[in-house]
């Protein structure tokens, strides 16, 4: 069912060597990149007509226009079932707490007497969120993007959705009542990259985003990336990966549903087991069987994703080369089953997030820690974060010196503008003495 890798023995390699003995799934986004481009430029040019197009198109379904009335919104939260209401409700209050604490303060720092720099933080204007449809219909990624978006302050924000056509042509009811409970009413039936395009270009019943975030699959992936320097994006999200450290403390049992449970996403989803113990090794892979047994989107989504060439069971000699494994691997989400796995947490450098110990596993995170779940794939945790309220903010220097604290480092001003060639740029200084560098 899933390969094994068997790293023990001879010492680790270095560096982008170990990397390239670890399983990571492929997406061609550059491919994607081709298709994608001519729709994007048919919305810029046409707007809401393309949209129009491409839901009866690619949606099957005949839109008369794109905007979600508000009724449509009131009557998903009027008609959701109470338990995933409540549910939902709990997610948003605890990802509330966690993002609220990431809030930032203005600062001043002064540099010198007379010099200083004050950061002020600032949230981007107005934010489109992406949330997929078909397979994968995330009321709970709905809230992972609104969350840290509203604590940050963004006063505008627009959520799209293809439009299904089991619901009338309206995205999912489950996404619209996420949006009724979340206070955003304004929702578009757009799907793919059309409704990137719809973000970045803005049509005539949807203004331009400065900002595109949410998950999607390769061509909204694509989409983001021909976008890319001229609004901002979260990132391009790839399928989801779980790897987890273990040692032989581990309950295989445990192990075994948390590796299942992200492979549900996908057939490229990745699950990826790394232990020092063989018979924990052994003990999971029997385990598997029947718990997949036991559940649904095996053929389709669990089979593919732990056969595939993105999974593996990595043993490894002992913790400490496990612990240089799962650096290299830098999985979007790593669980940590180890005796003492919160010091073994602390050593880790490269994850979207890490889940500690029995009574963390990563579905925990994707509806009700608190923490995010919009996190980096595809190794990208070695250099960057999950989404935050920091996604949002952007960070403004503000430089107030006054004439004696000019004077006072002019000469070094003028020394750099004239290493560089650029005696203009020492010039702006001078001009202020009189065209003279001050003397101290
Ligand atoms: N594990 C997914 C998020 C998700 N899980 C949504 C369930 N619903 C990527 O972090
Ligand atoms: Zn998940």
């Amino acid at each position: 069912m899933i390969s094994r890798i068997d790293l023990r023995g001879d010492a680790l390699p270095e560096g982008a060597a170990l990397r390239d003995l670890l399983p990571r799934a492929e997406l061609d986004v550059e491919a994607a990149l081709d298709k994608v481009r001519p729709i994007c430029e048919d919305v810029h040019h046409r707007g809401d007509a393309a949209l129009i197009d491409y839901a009866q198109r690619f949606d099957q379904v005949t839109l008369e226009r794109i905007r979600v009335p508000e009724a449509a919104l009131t009557r998903a939260l009027e008609e959701l079932d109470p338990a995933v209401r409540a549910a939902l409700e709990e997610s948003i209050s605890r990802a509330r707490t966690v993002h609220r604490a990431q809030r930032r303060t203005e600062h001043t720092t002064q540099v010198v007497p007379g010099g200083a720099v004050t950061e002020k933080w600032v949230p981007v204007e107005r934010v489109g969120l992406y949330a997929p449809g078909g397979r994968s219909v995330y009321p709970s990624s709905v809230v992972m993007n609104v969350v840290p978006a509203q604590e940050a302050g963004v006063e505008s924000i627009a959520l799209a959705s293809p439009p299904q056509a089991d619901f009338d042509g309206l995205p999912h009811p489950t996404i619209l009542a996420a949006c009724a409970l979340l206070g955003v009413d304004e929702v578009y039936a757009a799907g793919g990259a059309q409704a990137v395009a719809m973000f970045a270009y803005g049509t005539e019943s949807c203004a331009p985003a400065d900002m595109v975030t949410g998950p999607g699959n390769v061509w909204v992936a694509a989409a983001k990336r021909y976008f890319t320097g001229r609004i901002g994006i979260d990132a391009e999200a790839g399928p989801t990966e779980i790897a987890v450290l273990a040692d032989r403390t581990a309950d295989p049992v445990h192990v075994a549903a948390d590796l299942i449970s992200q492979a549900e996403h996908d057939p490229l989803a990745a699950a990826v087991l790394v232990t020092d113990s063989l018979d924990l090794a052994e003990a999971v892979e029997k385990e598997l069987a029947p718990q997949i047994a036991a559940t649904k989107h095996v053929e389709d989504r669990i089979e593919p994703a732990l056969r595939g060439r993105q999974s593996a069971i990595v043993l490894v000699d002992g913790m400490a080369e496990g612990l240089r494994v799962v650096d290299a691997y830098g999985a979007e989400h790593l669980e940590i089953q180890t005796a003492d796995a919160a010091a073994l947490a602390r050593r880790v450098r490269n994850a979207g997030a890490i889940f500690v110990g029995p009574y963390a596993p990563v579905s925990l995170g994707d509806y009700c820690a608190g923490s995010n779940h919009v996190l980096p794939t595809g190794g990208c945790a070695c250099h960057s974060s999950g989404l935050s309220v920091q996604s949002f903010l952007r960070g403004i220097h503000i430089v107030d010196y006054t004439r004696d604290a000019l004077a006072d480092v002019a000469h070094h001003v003028v020394a750099l503008a004239e290493a560089e060639d650029l005696p203009a740029h020492g010039a702006a200084v001078k001009a202020r003495f009189g065209w003279k560098v001050p003397t101290a």
